[in-house]
């Protein structure tokens, strides 16, 4: 039996992208800190002069695939990690964005054969938001760990 899986360890030899939507930018560069602290405490260089670490910014979600995708056929990076925060407003716009969003960066991601990690909250309200971007807990650092472990497991099957 072989057992196949993603690793926590030894992060130095991952090159990494990030795209960023700035909207909702008080949530998502949060959510951005909180990524860079725990890919930081993995043995990634993140400082701005870093070969391993670069980051986009977008100005929504709906933005998110074509960037992401835009990236991922560079083959330059073995993960990638997709942040934004859709919330809830008065409108169906909201689930216009969530929905070609997400269906848009699982497409990107089976095609071009690069995991990317859909870093987009989805909330009823900026409260609920900011909990999980740091104010509670901040799920920027669950995307960067799920990124080193898609990152690593699929370098191994390659
Ligand atoms: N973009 C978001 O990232 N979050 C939202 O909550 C949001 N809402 O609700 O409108 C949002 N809209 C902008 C959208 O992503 C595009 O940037 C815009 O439509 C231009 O294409």
């Amino acid at each position: 039996m072989v057992s196949i899986e993603g690793r926590f360890t030894n992060a130095s030899d991952l090159k990494v992208g990030i795209v960023v939507a700035r909207f909702n930018d008080l949530v998502t560069s949060k959510l951005l800190n909180g990524c860079l602290d725990c890919l930081k405490r993995h043995g990634i260089d993140t400082c701005e002069s870093s070969s391993q670490l670069d980051i986009a910014w977008v100005p929504g979600s709906l933005e998110l695939p074509l960037v992401a995708q835009s990236l991922a056929r560079t083959g330059r990076y073995e993960v990638l990690i997709t942040l934004g925060a859709v919330i809830r407003g008065d409108t169906p716009h909201f689930d216009v964005v969530i929905n070609e969003s997400s269906k848009g960066i699982s497409s990107v991601s089976r095609e071009t054969g690069i995991p990317i990690i859909f870093g987009v909250l989805t909330t009823d309200n900026m409260q609920q938001a900011l909990e999980r971007a740091g104010v509670k807990s901040n799920l920027g650092w669950t995307y960067a760990l799920e990124a080193l472990e898609m990152g690593s497991l699929m370098k191994e099957l390659n």
